[in-house]
């Protein structure tokens, strides 16, 4: 029986599923799908397999994934690994360095339980894009995203199904423009709560929707702002999920495009060990 010791935690809605032990970084694509897929998981899942860093400065290494490939970063699910390594006892509050595939992320864990994400350089690489219809912008924030905020579509819980084919459809358009690296869309809306600035849904790789604001996202978001002179580094910007949850940001101005900074909360809520047995037919996952 091979086993996998995992903690899940969510995020503003969204959940991270730590690897903790059972799996190494050579092993992640044969597993991949056995943690994150049905039967024992679902495909909102954004698994984060922890690895001993390379650079001493580091607390930890992680390579985020989910149902169809690897992320560069994920700016939920390093809150919810923050959280899991405090609930671990393994760290606590203060500044922590993780290595991601795309660079060292600084997460600041609060006395209260909120953790903020120095993100890695952010920036926009095209304005005024135009594809399926609407016009957006193309930036990085840790992943690729296409940013729509002219589009009037209802952004509810409802309306969940018509969106994720409406973005399915922009992202295809977007890629067949010259711009194949783009995997998540991003579209905006006025928000909810007076108290915040915006709304949000955003697309995933594997066709699922972001329950919380994505840290990625808004850092993207960040940068597209700085980028017309919307927004100032002395600024906090409240980025409003699809659920209701939120996501503070703010940014520095960095060599290489905005260095943005996330804050939000994560909640533990399993310790678990997977069991993949050899007689099991789904034992890697129904993908
Ligand atoms: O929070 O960066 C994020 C994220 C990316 C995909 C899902 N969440």
């Amino acid at each position: 029986m091979k086993r996998i010791s995992i903690i899940d935690s969510h995020t503003g809605g969204e959940p991270t599923r730590v690897v903790l032990s059972g799996v190494t970084a050579d092993e992640l694509e044969t597993y991949r799908r056995a943690i994150i897929c049905e039967p024992r998981g679902h495909e909102v899942i954004v698994g984060a397999l922890l690895l001993q860093p390379k650079d001493a400065s580091c607390v930890a290494g992680v390579i985020f994934f989910n149902n169809v490939g690897l992320l560069g970063m994920c700016g939920h699910g390093m809150i919810g690994l923050i959280a899991t390594l405090k609930h671990l006892g393994r760290i606590s509050a203060g500044e922590h360095r993780v290595e991601t595939p795309v660079g060292i992320v600084t997460a600041t864990l609060h006395e209260d339980g909120r953790v903020s994400i120095r993100n890695v350089p952010s920036y926009r690489k095209a304005k005024g894009v135009n594809a399926g219809g609407v016009t957006g912008d193309v930036a990085w924030g840790g992943n690729w995203f296409f940013l729509v905020a002219d589009q009037d579509l209802d952004l509810t819980l409802p309306n969940v199904p018509h969106l994720t084919q409406a973005s399915l459809a922009i992202r295809e358009a977007v890629r067949a423009a010259g711009y194949p690296e783009v995997d998540h869309v991003e579209l905006f809306a006025p928000p909810d709560d007076a108290a915040n600035h915006s709304r949000n849904f955003v697309l995933c790789p594997g066709g699922e929707y972001d329950r919380s604001p994505c840290g990625t996202g808004t850092s993207a978001k960040l940068a597209c702002l700085a980028a017309d002179g919307k927004l100032s580094p002395a600024e906090i910007w409240r980025q409003e999920s699809i659920l209701g949850s939120v996501f503070e940001g703010r940014y520095e101005v960095g060599e290489s495009g905005i260095i943005p900074t996330i804050t939000g909360q994560a909640f533990i809520t399993a310790e678990s060990t997977l069991l993949l047995d050899p007689a099991d037919p789904f034992r890697f996952g129904i993908a």
